[in-house]
């Protein structure tokens, strides 16, 4: 069995994606999707003009060797662009297998570890009220989890905060947008948030906050302990993770359980917070990290430690990301949650998926492969339009973390 052809499709429908298509000499093909956000078409590149011409040939069965050969034979191993592009072959070879093989791609993994994948939902406001009312909302959509974000008094564009509240995009502009923080005034509303939730809905679902690598460890700590008495599920990037080793400084002072990693490219990147117990889900997902084949040995080795796994899943991450990532959560033993982030319903119409929503979990469906594909004809009516994640200054100009 052998690859004729690996093709790179950009489209943009309300927002962009990238996405591999690899046909086989024996009709089977796969889906692969490669996007990074704001910088999509570095991969285009890196996928047409340099991993792809080296597929063209291979036996599309001999993932673990394709996946070495994309991550040893380049020479420059790790990074966002490289394993966005890694992680797009790799995904779509195991679509290919899981076809091959007529099972659906959880199947081949290993089989069901679960009837249904809970996922949280994205709850944002541009006020208290607003968000309280939202939560509410996502309550009687059925959610068990949810994630709550809202505008900060005095503060114009807090991360989180959309236009729509049913899909929240924040590669907002043709180029990067400039948002203004200050972390007192966070500090000062965040846990009035969350006291007014749990005074208003009691403690039966789960509440979740992302701090958006803004706060530096010390505030990360005093954050965290202030929200206890709300039980949170988790506290996501509340400080920069780049040097693992502060952590430690957020560990020793809070019970809130921490969450990291929807940044991370590799096991390397994780490796110091899982062994260490600094974090209690970790935050890779299929795209980010390397597919489905580096993706499982994160989740083994985070599993020694009884870190689970908390999938990223906004809307940049693509319905091919989200369909494989659904049949990774279903089979993986030591599972957390999922992030859910609806896309629209013209990004859905490009991707005809097997995945559905109902009571809080989400399925995988019963499709072989991992149940994703795009419809190219659609795909070629929305073409690529520049779009940026926005920055953040503090308020005396200062480049701050978005
Ligand atoms: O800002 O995916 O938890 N979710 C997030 C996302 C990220 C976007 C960046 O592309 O932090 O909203
Ligand atoms: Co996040």
């Amino acid at each position: 069995m052998k690859i004729t052809d690996a093709r790179v499709i950009v489209t943009c429908p309300g927002r962009n994606f990238v996405t591999l298509k690899i046909e086989t000499d024996q009709g089977v093909y796969g889906i692969g999707d490669a996007t990074l956000n704001g910088r999509e078409l570095a991969v285009v590149s890196y996928l047409r003009d340099h991993l792809a011409p080296c597929l063209i040939g291979r036996d599309p069965r001999r993932i673990e060797d394709i996946w070495q050969y994309g991550y040893r034979g380049a020479y420059w191993r790790r990074g966002p662009v490289t394993m966005a592009a890694i992680a797009a072959v790799d995904t779509a070879l195991w679509d290919i297998k899981a076809k091959m093989a007529g099972m659906p791609l959880y199947d081949l993994l290993g089989g069901k570890s679960r009837d249904g994948v809970m996922v949280y939902g994205h709850a944002n406001g541009a006020d208290l009220e607003q968000t309280v009312d939202e939560v509410g909302r996502y309550i009687g959509m059925g959610y068990k989890a949810i994630r709550a974000q809202s505008g900060v008094p005095g503060l114009k564009d807090a991360y989180g905060v959309g236009r729509g509240t049913m899909y929240y995009e924040p590669a907002d502009a043709a180029l990067p947008t400039e948002t203004v923080w200050d972390t007192r005034k966070s500090l000062n509303f965040v846990p009035k948030l969350f006291e007014k939730l749990r005074a208003t809905y009691g403690f039966d679902h789960h509440l979740l906050h992302d701090g958006h690598h803004r706060y530096t460890p010390m505030e990360a700590a005093n954050l965290g302990k202030a929200l206890e008495p709300y039980q949170l599920f988790w506290l996501e990037d509340c400080t920069p993770a780049e040097n693992q080793e502060a952590f430690k400084l957020v560990r020793q002072h809070t019970t809130t359980p921490l969450a990291v990693g929807e940044i991370f490219n590799t096991i390397w990147d994780c490796k110091d917070l899982i062994q260490n117990q600094l974090i209690d889900y970790i935050r890779c997902t299929v795209v980010r990290a390397g597919g489905i084949t580096h993706l499982r040995r994160i989740a083994d080795f985070a599993a020694l430690y009884q870190v689970r796994t908390g999938s990223h899943g906004a809307t940049d991450l693509s319905p091919v990301t989200m369909g494989a990532a659904l049949h990774f959560d279903t089979w993986v033993p030591n599972f957390g949650i999922q992030e859910y982030m609806r896309h629209t319903p013209e990004t859905d119409e490009v991707f005809p998926h097997a995945y559905s929503f109902a009571d809080g979990y989400l399925h995988p469906g019963d499709a072989i492969g991992h149940g994703v594909d795009i419809d190219e004809t659609i795909a070629a009516r929305y073409p690529y339009k520049p779009a940026y994640l926005p920055v953040a200054r503090l308020e005396d100009g200062t480049l701050w973390n978005w």
